[in-house]
Order: C-alpha cells, then structure tokens, then sequence
C-alpha cells in the first residue's frame, strides 16, 4: 500500500516523520500537496519537523496509546453513523463484534488514556470520514509497543470504514505488476529440514510472514541452548550492540560463542568480540542495483575496492565456494545484476545504457480493487484473506490463539498500568525519533554531521524540565529501572508534558566521546515486546531524567557502556 499524497484533501501523518528521513521522498511530496491546499494533521508526541515545516495540526498523543484513539475515533465514526454502511455490510467481517467492542471507547474515556482532549478527537474522526481522500502516513511510531500490530490494524480498520482505503487520495493498495518486476526467486535452495527457526514457536505469525527466525530469540539460543545450540555467528551489516535492548545481554551472548565474525565498513562495538572482522566496501566500490517503484537502475562502481575490502555479495560468495554450494549463487556482482533481472526483460546491456534507470510498463491504477477481483490471486472479487473479506476481526489472529479484534493493550510500562513504578519514574519515555544528520549508529566519526549535532539529546517540556531545574543545554542522566544513560537536554515546547524523547544511535566505539557513551538501549528491555509481532518496546517505556551537577565528573569519565572497554 501507498498513501496517495498526490490526490488527498486531508493527509494525516501518524507515527512517521518524513522530513528527517532518509530517503526524504514523501517530505517532498507531502510539502507540494501542502502547496495546494490540502490538510495536514499530525499525530505524535512529538510537534515534530514535519508538523512544523506544513503548519500541521498538532495532536500530542501518549506514546503507546495510538490504538486507542483509533478505536475512539471508531467509536465516534460508528455513534454518528460516518461510515460507510456498504462496504461494511459487503466486503467485511467482524463489524459487530467491533461495534460492542468500541462502545466503551469514548472520547472522554479515551482522553484520560492518550491525553489528546475528547473534542480534538471527535473533530479528528469527522474529518477523516468526510474528506475526499484522507491518505494515512504512518510508520515506526506505531510499531515499537506492545499492541503495535494491533494499534496498526485499528488504524487501518478506521482507513476502511471511512471509505478511505484505495480510493484516490487514500491509502491506495498497489495494482500487481506497477513494480518493477525483479526476480523473486531469491531462495537458492529450501530451508533444511530439522528443528523449527528460532522463535518460531513464540511468534508462529511473525515467522509465518517473514519466513525467518526472530533476532529477539537469539539470545535464548545462545546462552540456553533452546531450541538448539547456536555456536557461530556472523554479523552483516548490523550493529546490535547499539541497536538491540540491553547491551550487556549480547555481550554475554557474543562472549559464549565459539565463532564469531563481523562483516562491516567499521570497527562497530560488535565487532570487539569478533574472532574475525572481514572489511566490507563502501557504495563507491561496489557494482550493484535498485529499484525503486517501477523503476530499475545500475549503481556503477565509482573506484575499486581499497585495501583488503569486498563486497558483502563476494564475501557471500566466497565463503559459498569454500563451503561447496558456490554453484548454487550467482558468481559475481555483475551476476547478481543478471540474475536480478531474469524474467523482466531486460538485460544488463540494455539498463547500462540508461544510467538513469529502466522503467517496466506502467500499469493503469484501478482503485476499490475488491470489486473487480484484482486482490485475490483466484481472480475472486473480494480482499486476499480466508474469508475473502475485509477481515475486521482477522481469522489468522483467531487461529494462533490471539484476540481476533484490534484490542487495545495499555503499554506494560506505564502511568496507567504500574502507578507505583511511575511515582519514581515519572515521565514517559520514548526513544530513536530519527535525526538527518546520522543513520541509526553511522556518521557520528563524521565531523562535517557531527557539527549537524554534535551530542545526543533528551528532549522534554519546559514544565517538566522547570520541575528539575534542568535547561537546555544541560548535561541530565535519562534512567529507567534498567540503567542510566547520559543526555544534554534540550527543553522545547514541541513534546508532550510528561514525555520525553531520546535520541538513539550512541555507544559505538567509532563515534564522538558524547555519542559513544550513550547507548539508549541500556534504558530499554528486552522482553517487553509485542506478544504478537515480538519487536522490542522501544517507544512506550517510563524514566526520569536527573541533572547531572556541573561540578561533578559523573558521566564523562566512567561510560555506563562498558563495550568501549570491552577489549
Ligand atoms: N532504542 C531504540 N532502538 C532502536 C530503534 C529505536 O527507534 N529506538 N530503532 C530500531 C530500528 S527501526 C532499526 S532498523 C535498528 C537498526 O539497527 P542496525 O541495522 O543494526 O543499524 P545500524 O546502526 O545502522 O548498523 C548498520 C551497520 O552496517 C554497516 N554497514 C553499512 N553499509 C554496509 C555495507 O554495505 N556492508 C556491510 N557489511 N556493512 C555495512 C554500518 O557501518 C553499521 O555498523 O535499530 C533499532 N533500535
Ligand atoms: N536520516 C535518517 N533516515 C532514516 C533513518 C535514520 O536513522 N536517519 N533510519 C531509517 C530506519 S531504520 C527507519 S525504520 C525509518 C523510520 O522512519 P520513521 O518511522 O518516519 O521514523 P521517524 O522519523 O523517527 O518518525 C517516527 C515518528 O513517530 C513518532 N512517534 C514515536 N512513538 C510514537 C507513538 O507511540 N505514537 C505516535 N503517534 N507517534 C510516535 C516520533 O516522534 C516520530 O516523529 O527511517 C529510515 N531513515
Ligand atoms: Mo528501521
């Protein structure tokens, strides 16, 4: 799906934020629509960079709680009777079950839950319902808590009953085949037979989508053995030290290893425990490809590898070889290229030549989908599911023993669900709202965008802020009954009383002495996660920050990171 931004009289921006993201795509486009009169609303705890560059209207929501403001929004939708009645009485199952359900949901009582005031949701909801294309820009900010599937669900659920969904200026579902169309037998051979992925038997539905085993499991296997023993592994583009909850506990896990090799650009903290560290390319040196919608192009090499550095693709393939299944992948980068076109054709030859990229043949957009039978793959009228319909209440959920409606779960952590943990951390904590001058741990041995930010920081209210007397510019301790990690603050007006905002990213050994020593994950738990997806709760947790006294040493000479010193 795609929010169709181009055609949409109101765009509502929901847990994302595109003007600091990387590829800036969607700021673009969503600042042309702004041009021409369309809507903005921005949904976040945040009054974040988006919201200020488009004079959007600003809903300050509690981190977690996005779930239920949709479902209040339902409420609301469902009451004054904005919906639309045909499409839910054709093309959807488990609207009554949701009607009960909603009724308790009222803006009042969702108000004391999300802190956005009853009437800005009222006025939210009918706004929705009766623009002629509202499209929904949404992203990480509904993931990363513990009913982020189901937040998600109601939201869409919400796009759907308001008639909002593949209709011009909606949330439109891509037509088969508008894509480029690459190769997508990307499996060389059937996974092995024996025990299940790791995680499986704790997120089926997760492996069941993604075919893969779940990376939060890991340390399960490593350090118990359950399923099975993992002894050796290799890390490929990934800093998990930073980016995964407690750093402490991948320590321990690389430490238990018996092999380990890092694949990177840098010496990233992972690769402090590496047995091996095998030095990857940079994008100059590598041949490679994308795609991006339609559209296919050729990335040329600019200079040749340096050093002793390969491609990820080479290293692949050598170590294929050496293994005796080399045969089985595509031997080369330029093979890779071919291979990735097999079926669309093209050939290399040709996409050489349009050093601007190839474009397969545009497909004419047919909205509503549902009723001209291009969703199933039988040809059927009706959406992709068991049933056929619009799943409101979704038999997959049902069969592996989930709630089948998009319930509303309070985040584990919070004012609401542990009051006698909030009287000592008080605040709520949310972290890795994304920032232009980094990408995720990389950039910060860049001094050119270190001078972009040049220290990780906490943002928080001035009410909040006054009650601690801290300033910006403060150097704070953001603790959560985790650990503590340390901040400069930065007061804005920008956030919601009572939360706070965290930059992620820090505690690589590469980075400036302010970034590598702060490691936001040693804030963050590592089995608080949704039951359903198992992503890590990294957006709705409680803190307090605490100023750290100018005269003392405390921070700067004794990091809470002890990876720095790890070897
Ligand atoms: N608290 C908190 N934690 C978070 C998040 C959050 O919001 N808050 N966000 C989460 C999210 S959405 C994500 S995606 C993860 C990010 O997690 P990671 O994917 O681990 O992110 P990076 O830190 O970017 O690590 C990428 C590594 O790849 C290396 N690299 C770059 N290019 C190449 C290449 O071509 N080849 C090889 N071999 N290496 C390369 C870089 O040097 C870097 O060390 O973090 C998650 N963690
Ligand atoms: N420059 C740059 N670009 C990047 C990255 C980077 O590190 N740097 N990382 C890349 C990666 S890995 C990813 S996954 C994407 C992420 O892309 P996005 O999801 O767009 O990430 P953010 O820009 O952080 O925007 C998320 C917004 O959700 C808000 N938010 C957080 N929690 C909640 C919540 O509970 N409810 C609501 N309603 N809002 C909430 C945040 O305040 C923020 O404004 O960006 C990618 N692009
Ligand atoms: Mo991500």
């Amino acid at each position: 799906m795609y929010p169709d931004i181009e055609n949409a009289e109101l765009i509502v921006i929901w847990g994302d934020n595109p003007a600091t993201d990387s590829p800036p795509v969607n700021y673009q486009r969503i600042c042309q629509a702004r041009r021409r009169g369309a809507e903005v609303i921005v949904i976040d705890h945040r009054r974040n960079e988006t919201a200020r560059a488009t004079q959007a209207k600003w809903l300050g929501i509690r981190p977690g709680t996005d779930g239920a403001l949709a479902l209040a929004m339902l409420h609301v939708v469902i009451t004054e009777e904005l919906y639309d009645r045909s499409f839910v009485a054709q093309w959807t199952v488990g609207f009554e079950a949701l009607r009960a359900y909603v009724a308790a949901f009222t803006p009042e009582r969702v108000e004391q839950i999300t802190w956005v005031p009853a009437e800005e949701i009222r006025r939210t909801a009918r706004a929705i319902a009766r623009a002629r294309g509202a499209c929904l820009v949404s992203y990480t900010g509904l993931e990363y808590t513990n009913s982020g599937v189901q937040n998600i669900r109601a939201v869409l659920i919400l796009w759907a009953l308001t008639g909002n969904l593949d209709v011009p200026g909606g949330k439109v579902i891509k037509m088969r085949g508008a894509d480029f169309p690459i190769n997508q037998s990307r499996r060389v051979a059937p996974p092995p037979d024996g025990p299940p992925p790791i995680g499986k038997d704790r997120y089926p539905l997760y492996h069941l989508y993604r075919r893969e085993a779940h990376a939060m499991e890991l340390p399960r296997a490593i350090l118990q053995n359950d399923p099975y023993p993992v002894r050796a592994m290799m890390i490929v583009g990934s800093s998990i030290i930073t980016s995964y909850p407690n750093p402490d506990l991948w320590r321990r896990c690389f430490s238990n290893l018996d092999f380990m090799v890092v694949v990177d650009r840098f010496l990233t903290a992972d690769a402090l425990y590496a047995d091996i560290v095998l030095p990857a390319t940079t994008l100059f040196e590598n041949q490679g490809y994308m795609v991006y919608g339609p559209t296919f192009q050729v990335r040329e090499r600019v200079i040749a590898p340096l050093g002793e550095a390969r491609s990820d693709w080479e290293i692949a393939i050598a170590i294929a070889n050496r293994l005796g299944y080399g045969h089985l992948y595509p031997s080369s980068e330029e093979e890779v290229i071919r291979w990735a076109l097999e079926g669309s054709g093209f050939d290399l030859e040709t996409v050489r030549r349009h050093p601007a990229g190839v474009t397969c043949p545009p497909v004419a957009q047919q909205y509503r989908k549902w009723e001209r039978g291009l969703l199933r793959r039988d040809g059927q009228p009706g959406f992709e599911t068991p049933s056929g319909k619009f799943e409101i209440a979704s038999s997959i959920l049902a069969a592996y023993g989930y709630d089948p409606l998009p319930v509303y779960i309070e985040p584990k952590e919070s004012p609401l669900s542990t009051p006698e943990l909030a009287r000592v951390y008080p605040l709520v904590f949310n972290s890795g709202a994304r920032i232009q001058s980094d990408f995720r741990s990389q950039h910060h041995n860049i001094p050119g965008l270190l001078k972009m930010q040049p220290e990780p920081l906490v943002t928080l209210h001035p009410r909040d802020a006054a009650a601690r007397g801290i300033r910006s510019g403060d150097a704070v301790w953001v603790v959560t009954p985790r650990g503590r990690v340390r901040y400069t603050a930065r007061v804005s007006e920008d956030i919601v009383p009572g939360v706070i905002e965290a930059n992620m990213g820090g505690g690589s050994p590469l980075a400036s002495p302010a970034w590598r020593d702060c490691n936001v994950n040693v804030l963050t738990d590592p089995d608080n996660r949704d039951e359903i997806s198992g992503f890590p709760v990294y957006k709705a947790l409680l803190c307090d920050v605490v100023k750290i006294p100018p005269e003392s040493a405390d921070g700067r000479d004794q990091p809470v990171d002890s990876s720095i010193h790890a070897r």
